[in-house]
């Protein structure tokens, strides 16, 4: 299990919190994403078979890009 936060300037309100949540959610592997609309970042806990990399072109896809790993 690996546990990663992102900065993720696009977080705007509580309807980008949402979104992230639920799309990041849905990636099979994802134990649990929590998007922090104050701080913007979210903090995802994941296995195999989600990954970094395909955590990383969703959130893009969705037009949150991660701007930086805060920490592993
Ligand atoms: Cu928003």
């Amino acid at each position: 299990m690996t546990t990663v936060t992102y900065n993720v300037p696009a977080i705007h309100c509580g309807h980008c919190t949402h979104t992230i949540e639920m799309e990041v959610g849905e990636l099979q592997g994802v134990q649990s994403v929590k998007a922090d609309e104050a701080n913007k970042k979210v903090v995802i806990t994941f296995d195999v078979p989600a990954s970094e990399d395909q955590i990383k072109a969703l959130l893009a896809e969705i037009n949150y890009p991660a701007e930086g790993l805060i920490s592993l």
